[in-house]
């Protein structure tokens, strides 16, 4: 028997009394925009759609022309729903208020990154959508303000991701449970497939860019010196996977377990991914699946934002495997 997302979430809702709905009604406008993105990126060869867009966005990455359908999209779709304040994208400088009154007074605002892993659309490697949502901290019937934009995750309401893979998926998280959702496309809805996943506390899997090695820390490359040291009794050597686009590399890790890690190096001292659009959503929905993320010093929900495209290193996935790297990333190297 199908169940939707919309029957799910509405469902989920019922537990709560005092719920009103409107984070339902938000994922489903979210689902929405997923379901318009997929479409156009499922035959992204067959029209002009492919390639360059010709800009360049706030992180000066060269944006291509799906970036803008889906950024767009996800403006457009946010705008028309009744739940959300505004929005921050990794794709613009700035964040967004929606002026309407509904919307002033929506309690709700979402960031997003519109599709990440996008150098990867041209080779058609799984691309993704991931979006997060809080409780604004601005007051209703105002405008929203970039504070809505700058809370630690350890305030996200909810997470997720939309993955467009050899099938579509809506994966998100409250802080109940993470759900997995499967595009049937003959009916045009995200069906639960995936239901409560939970991550193993081990794994066999470690997914980095090993091409950066040489600008690790000593640490890291001590790291990887053991991963691919062949002592069976804890599962090693490792298995070696990195698609390069995080949400492939993040939901392939939430479904089978193991580690995920995009350090500090000498050519990113900050880390490269970002911590509102990447790494606190994903660090939220692994932490409700039963994982950890950690900048490498501390947990990424903890981090206290101080800059819309603040960038962080991350270590995510299942928690033995990230205590182990964390050891010698803090050179602690238990025997
Ligand atoms: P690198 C994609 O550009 C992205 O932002 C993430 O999706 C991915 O995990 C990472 O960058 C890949 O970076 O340096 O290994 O190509």
């Amino acid at each position: 028997m199908l169940i939707t997302m919309d029957e799910f979430t509405i469902q989920e809702t019922r537990k709560f009394p005092q719920a009103t709905g409107e984070l339902s009604a938000l994922l489903r406008d979210i689902g929405l925009a997923g379901k318009i993105i997929n479409k156009n990126v499922r035959k992204a060869g067959l029209s002009d759609i492919l390639g360059q867009h010709g800009a360049t966005n706030v992180q000066g990455e060269e944006q291509m022309k799906l970036d803008v359908f889906a950024n767009d999209t996800l403006i457009n779709i946010l705008k028309n729903s009744t739940d959300c304040a505004g929005i921050a994208s990794e794709e613009n400088d700035e964040h967004l208020c929606y002026e309407d009154t509904y919307s002033a007074n929506s309690k709700y605002v979402v960031l997003f990154d519109p599709l990440d892993g996008s150098s990867n659309i041209d080779v058609n490697a799984s691309i993704g959508t991931i979006f997060s949502i809080y409780r604004r901290v601005s007051p209703l019937g105002q405008p929203c303000t970039k504070e809505d934009f700058l809370q630690p995750g350890n305030k996200l309401m909810a997470a997720g991701y939309i993955i467009y893979g050899s099938s579509t998926m809506m994966v998100y998280a409250t802080r109940m449970s993470v759900n997995g959702f499967t595009l049937e496309p003959s009916i045009g809805e995200f069906c639960l497939s995936h239901p409560n996943i939970t991550l193993p506390q081990n794994g066999k899997i470690y997914s980095l860019n090993q091409g950066n090695t040489n600008k690790y820390s000593e640490g890291m490359q001590n790291f990887l010196t053991y991963c691919m040291e062949s002592k069976k009794e804890e599962g090693r050597p490792y298995t070696h996977r990195y698609i390069g686009s995080m949400v492939a590399d993040l939901h392939r890790t939430l479904i089978k377990g193991g580690i995920f890690i995009y350090p500090a190096d000498k050519s990113n001292p900050k880390g490269k991914l970002r911590l509102q659009y990447e790494c606190n959503p994903m660090t939220f929905i692994v932490e409700a699946a039963g994982g950890t993320g950690s900048d490498g010093q501390g947990n990424i929900l903890d981090i206290v934002p101080t800059e819309l495209h603040q960038r962080t290193p991350i270590f995510i996935g299942s928690k033995n495997m990230v205590a182990k790297a964390l050891e010698f990333v803090q050179d602690k190297v238990t025997a």
